[in-house]
This record gives C-alpha cells, structure tokens and sequence, in this order.
C-alpha cells in the first residue's frame, strides 16, 4: 500500500533534510460517499523531506498509484478558469510548437479530456493517457481516444506502432504524481517525434514555499521541484530542459519545454535567467524549509483559532471548493463540520460525498443561495476571484470570505 522513499528522486542521494511532517491522512481525492460514512477510510503518512543540492522536495512515503487514480472524482472540467488556461495553452502550443492540422498530441494524465477536446477543436488528432477508469470512460464517451492506463515504455510504443511518433506530449499536473521518473522520460522519448515537444505544468517549488502553499502537499504530490532540480533531472535523460517558465495557474506553477536530444530546436533555451532569478530563493539551504513549516503552523493556528471563535458567536461558516489541497487543510487542522457546516463545489462527482475524515458535506452551489452563510473559507484559493464572482451574493448578504493561504485573511 506504502512504501518509503528515503533517497532523492533526482540524484538519487540519502542525505535528506526532514522538516515537516503533516502527520497520517486519508489520501485528500478519496472523497467519502454514503454508504462508506461509517467505514474508517485508509490513512497514510504525510511528510516531506529535501535533497538540499538539487533545492527538490519529495514525500517521504509513495503510495500505491492504484489506490490514488484509479477511481479518481477530481475533474478539470469544473473549474472554468481552468477549461479556460487550456484554451489558452493550446494556442499558444500550436504556435511554439508550429503543430499543423493533423499533428498528434498526447495528453499524460488527460484526466476528462479538457485539454485534448481543445486541440481537437483546432483540427489536432490527439489520445489521452489516464489510469482512472471512470475518467477514461466519460472521455471515450465523448468522443475523446483515451487509454486506461499509466503512461509507461509499453504503452509509448503500442502508440507509435499504431498511430505514429507525436508532435506534442502534454502532462499537466501529472509529472510530480509520478515515482518512476526515469520510466517516464522513457515513455516520452518513446513516443516523441524528433522535432516534437514535452510540455509540462506542475505546482513550482518557490511559490510553495513563498505563498505558505503547504496544502498542496498531499500523496498525489510525490515530488515539488526547482528549476535546478529540473536541469539535474533531465541532464542525466535523453531529453534536453530548454525552458522552465513560471505561470501563475494553481497558486504559481512552473511550465517547461524539453525536446529530443541533437533534435532540430527553434526555441532558444531560457534557463541561465530562470536559474539566476532562481538563486534569490535560497531554495539549497534548511532555514527556507525550517521557516517554511513554522509560517504553515501558524497559519494552521491562525485558522483554528477563527473558526473557534465563530463557531462561539454560532457563525454560519461554510466551505468554497472542495479541491483535495482544501481537504488536506481540512484535516491538517483537524476541522469537522462543527466549523464547517458544509463545502460547496462545482463537480458534481464530488456531491452527495463527504471529505475524508473531517465527514464535512460536499454539496451542489445552488445550496448556497438557498442558505448564505455569515463566512466562506475559499480552499480552492487558487480561484478565489472566480469563486467571489460567483458568490457575490454572500457579500450582499453581509457575509465575509476567509482566504487561507497564504495567510488567513478576512475580506
Ligand atoms: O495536481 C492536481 C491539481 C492541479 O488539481 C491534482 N492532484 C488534483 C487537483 O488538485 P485540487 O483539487 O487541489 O485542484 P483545484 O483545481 O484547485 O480544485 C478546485 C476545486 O474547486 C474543484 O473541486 C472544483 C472547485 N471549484 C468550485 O467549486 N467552484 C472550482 C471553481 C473554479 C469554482 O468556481
């Protein structure tokens, strides 16, 4: 079910940094449904520990992938802002990768299918990758070529064998929920063209650690990685990083292009400036982590200590987004529906759930207008100016928002 990781995944050294330790979870995706409420769902640790030369951070524990994505209720399609981010990367990918009509793209992790119908909109041929079986069959169901399964050398070459070398390989969200680093650059190098691109997007370990974004550690999450993590990374790969750019999708993320070795390149390598605007973090030293989990504690405290007191003065307080950081906040602070009287959210999968644990409610938005509440703790703050825009009414109603992260903040 569990199993220790106590080496780096980059350099593959042993002298790690621990610094924090969440303490035993349930897995934040594995939602409770009715009839699994009175059953104790599995818990697994969750610490993170540094390789301090390569400025990486890791899970101490890897869980079994089958238990995490295999049935898996988060969607992208629930979130329009996102919908909307995918719109916007496939223009700008058909462009920098100069993919013409036809061109295959593969999507690592295709999750719903979000990102592919956008290419397919534009006249690519494209397959996703995923090992949910209930993701895999909705997108099928629509019209998406989906295969049901993680993305390894094997699969890599069924795909090149029956359609092809692909132009693009996209992984969003994906390529730090993966423990087999190395079989996955495989896989890429596999299926790539020789002038194809890999795309990735994942959570950037430097604006974890500057916006106290510690709810984004979960068991989904093996690895958090800096730009010199990621040129360590592929050096020893035959793939070659040519860029490392910050965007700002789910709290600050990092979006890198990396082609074939000896491959014709049109795009000029970025990375000495990334690297350099990099240094500034200090992401090689302990104090960073050791400053980092004292500023989550007491955030943590800070929380704790609001929601206490409204739920003294018999607040109304309920929850915005039950994204899995959410409920890894949730059950960090150790909160029950005694703070929390239920979390509303967009996917309707999620509905008619509770999170793991805590047992909050997780209910359609429509229950909000039918009971504004008096406080809503934005946990998907990623998305916090969608959600108010949404929600304006609670404000009308002369209800406040909390936004927890990166420091608990009334408006
Ligand atoms: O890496 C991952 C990230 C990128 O996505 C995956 N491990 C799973 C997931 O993590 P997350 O659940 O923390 O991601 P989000 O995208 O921040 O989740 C947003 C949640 O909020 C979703 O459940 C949808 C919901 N939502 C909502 O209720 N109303 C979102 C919007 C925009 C809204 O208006």
């Amino acid at each position: 079910m569990v199993t220790i990781k106590d080496t780096c995944r980059i350099c593959g050294q042993s002298n790690l940094y621990d610094f924090f330790d969440l303490g035993s979870m349930p897995p934040a995706n594995t939602l409770i449904s009715q009839h699994t409420f009175n059953m104790k769902e599995p818990e697994f640790p969750l610490a993170v520990t540094v390789c301090l030369p390569c400025g990486f951070m890791q899970l101490k524990h890897v869980v079994n992938p089958n238990i995490l994505f295999r049935y898996y209720q988060y969607m992208s399609s629930a979130s329009s802002p996102y919908v909307d981010h995918f719109r916007k990367l496939t223009g700008l990918l058909i462009k920098e990768c100069s993919l013409v009509k036809g061109s295959l793209v593969i999507d690592i992790g295709s999750n719903d299918g979000s990102l592919l119908k956008a290419f397919i909109k534009c006249d690519m041929k494209a397959i996703g990758i995923d090992p949910a079986q209930n993701l895999a069959r909705q997108a099928n169901m629509d019209g998406i070529e989906t295969i049901c399964n993680y993305f390894t050398p094997q699969v890599a070459k069924s795909i090149v064998i029956k359609d092809g070398p692909a132009k693009l390989v996209t992984a969003t969200n994906v390529f730090a929920h993966v423990d087999n680093l190395k079989n996955l650059i495989e896989a890429i190098d596999i299926v790539l063209d020789s002038d194809g691109t890999f795309v990735a997007q994942f959570s950037y370990l430097g604006d974890i650690i500057l916006s106290n974004a510690f709810d984004t550690i979960y068991h989904e999450h093996l690895s958090y990685f800096s730009i010199e993590s990621l040129t360590r990374l592929f050096a020893k790969s035959p793939l070659e990083l040519i860029s490392a750019e910050k965007i700002p999708i789910h709290g600050g993320s990092l979006r890198i292009l990396v082609k074939k070795r000896g491959g014709r390149k049109n795009l000029a390598t970025k990375l000495s400036s990334q690297l350099t605007e990099e240094k500034a973090l200090r992401l090689h030293e302990k104090e960073t982590y050791r400053q980092f989990a004292i500023r989550a504690q007491a955030v943590k405290k800070k929380l704790i200590n609001l929601l206490v007191s409204l739920a003294k003065d018999k607040k109304f307080v309920v929850g915005l987004g039950a994204p899995a950081k959410g409920i890894t906040l949730i059950n960090f602070a150790k909160l029950t529906d005694n703070y929390i009287r239920f979390i509303v959210d967009s996917t309707p999968a999620k509905h008619s759930h509770f999170t793991p644990r805590s047992r909050i409610p997780i209910v359609p938005e429509r229950v909000l207008r039918e009971s504004p509440p008096d406080y809503a703790v934005i946990f998907a703050w990623n998305f916090a100016e969608e959600i108010m825009r949404k929600t304006n009414f609670i404000k009308k109603n002369g209800g406040k928002y909390i936004i927890p992260i990166p420091n608990v903040k009334i408006i």
